[in-house]
């Protein structure tokens, strides 16, 4: 698989403004990548493909995280949540992708986990950052993200935390834990 046909196979399955947000994602994924000594190349493929299930129907996302055996707390949750481990399944099967940390960048890209891998740091942040983002805080986030991986994730999942309790959602497990971790085990 080359970098032109991953897009050309991204393209397909997401809108012009999301395929817009994937371009934004692998620059700044790249750029992570370099900077904190993370695979390049694999960091480029996670990009491109995080959003690749953003537009699958919801009855099939379910389908899918019932019958291959992912958690099933993910149900009782924001939808919104699914369509990252629903993506890491898809992108092995439809687009062939095998590699496990390309595959976990992309399942723990929205919620993020405890002791998440170099790669899975990579693309929650170039996800949080990239240049199309305009959330408030994100320059914020842009500028620890040119200094310290670690902090820069901390700043955007306390954002996305903060934000969430604003809107009185719900916050999945794995979220709590993921921040938990690190403020827990900086260094
Ligand atoms: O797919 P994107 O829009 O590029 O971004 P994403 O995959 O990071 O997140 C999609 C949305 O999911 C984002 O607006 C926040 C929302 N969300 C809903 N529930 C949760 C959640 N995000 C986290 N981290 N944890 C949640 O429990
Ligand atoms: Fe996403
Ligand atoms: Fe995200
Ligand atoms: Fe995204």
């Amino acid at each position: 698989m080359n970098r032109d046909r991953a897009l050309e196979l991204v393209k397909k399955q997401i809108t012009e403004q999301r395929y817009k947000h994937t371009l934004g994602v692998v620059e700044s994924a790249i750029w992570l990548a370099d900077k904190y000594g993370a695979d390049r190349d694999k960091a480029e493929f996670a990009a491109i493909f995080h959003d690749y299930a953003k537009f699958r129907p919801k009855d099939e996302m379910k389908q899918i995280i019932a019958a291959e055996g992912m958690p099933l707390d993910l149900l009782d949750y924001n939808m919104e949540l699914w369509h990252a481990p629903v993506g890491a399944y898809l992108v092995e099967k439809e687009a062939g992708i095998k590699d496990i940390e390309i595959l976990n960048a992309i399942r723990y890209h929205t919620s993020g986990r405890e002791n998440m891998s170099l790669l899975e740091k990579v693309i929650y942040l170039a996800d949080y950052i990239e240049p199309g983002r305009s959330f408030p805080g994100v320059d914020e986030v842009r500028k620890t993200a040119s200094e310290q991986l670690d902090s820069a994730l901390t700043e955007a999942m306390r954002n996305t935390i903060i934000f969430l309790m604003n809107r009185n959602q719900s916050i999945y497990p794995a979220t709590f834990k993921a921040y938990n971790y690190l403020i827990m085990n900086k260094e």
